[in-house]
């Protein structure tokens, strides 16, 4: 039996080179412990999570919790999956960009992943938040602060340093990628003045091409 007892399916991706911490910062963030122990990962792989979004209701300026099933795709940085992994781009709906503090080319590298987000997101500008890693690590840390913030700035989009081992930020950076999921779905469905039947709003990509249907397939 699908379990369907939530409001909204929102799926985020991760991305970023080979042994940044994709795979151990989604797995910090759905079980809330430092896990040292993962592989390269290969392919593609998911995790879940429930959480709560309090958003606007059907008229538009009333609170209204919902409640979002989250899935988190986890890509491979190696190049030789580039293919697949970018493939799946275009489902996601908001991607947590991700670079290691004490890896400089995993940083300048970061400008190459937003081109390869440009050309196979859902649209040219997707929701995107950048995730410098490992801020544990502070003796071997080799990225600045106020370049990666400024690297954020050009693409207009937050920066966050988070740690799997502490836990630093890694809820927030997850829940500012959502809230900005769900802030573009709230404007898509009031600002074109189309709802779904329950009133509770769809995304930009998915109301273009069906807008009256839910992302729970049950
Ligand atoms: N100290 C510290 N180590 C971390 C942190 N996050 C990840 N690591 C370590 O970094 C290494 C790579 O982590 P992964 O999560 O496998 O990296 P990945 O980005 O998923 O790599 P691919 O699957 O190859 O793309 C592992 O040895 C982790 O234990 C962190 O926040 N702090
Ligand atoms: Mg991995």
């Amino acid at each position: 039996m699908v379990d369907c007892d939530y409001d909204y399916l929102i799926k985020l991706l991760a991305l970023g080179d080979s042994g940044v911490g994709k795979t151990t910062f989604l797995y910090r963030y759905t079980e809330r412990t430092f896990n040292r122990k993962f592989t390269t990962t290969v392919g593609i792989d998911f995790r879940e999570k429930r959480v709560v979004y309090t958003g606007t209701g059907a008229d538009g300026t009333s609170e209204r919790n919902f409640r979002v099933h989250l899935q988190l795709w986890d890509t491979a940085g190696q190049e030789r999956f580039r293919s697949l992994t970018t493939a799946f781009f275009r489902d996601a709906m908001g991607f947590l960009l991700m670079f290691d503090l004490t890896n400089q080319q995993s940083f300048l590298n970061v400008r190459n992943w937003m081109s390869q987000l440009q050309a196979n997101a859902y649209c040219d500008n997707p929701d995107v938040v950048l995730v410098g890693t490992k801020a544990d690590l502070k003796d071997t840390r080799n990225v600045n602060a106020r370049q990666a913030r400024e690297l954020a700035d050009r693409y207009g989009v937050p920066y966050f340093e988070t740690s799997a081992v502490t836990g630093v930020n890694v809820d927030l950076a997850v829940t500012s990628l959502l809230n900005l999921v769900m802030e573009r779905m709230e404007q898509s469905t009031y600002g074109a003045h189309s709802s779904e039947p329950n009133g509770s709003p769809t995304t930009s990509h998915e109301a273009e091409e069906a807008p009256i249907r839910r992302w729970c397939s049950c």
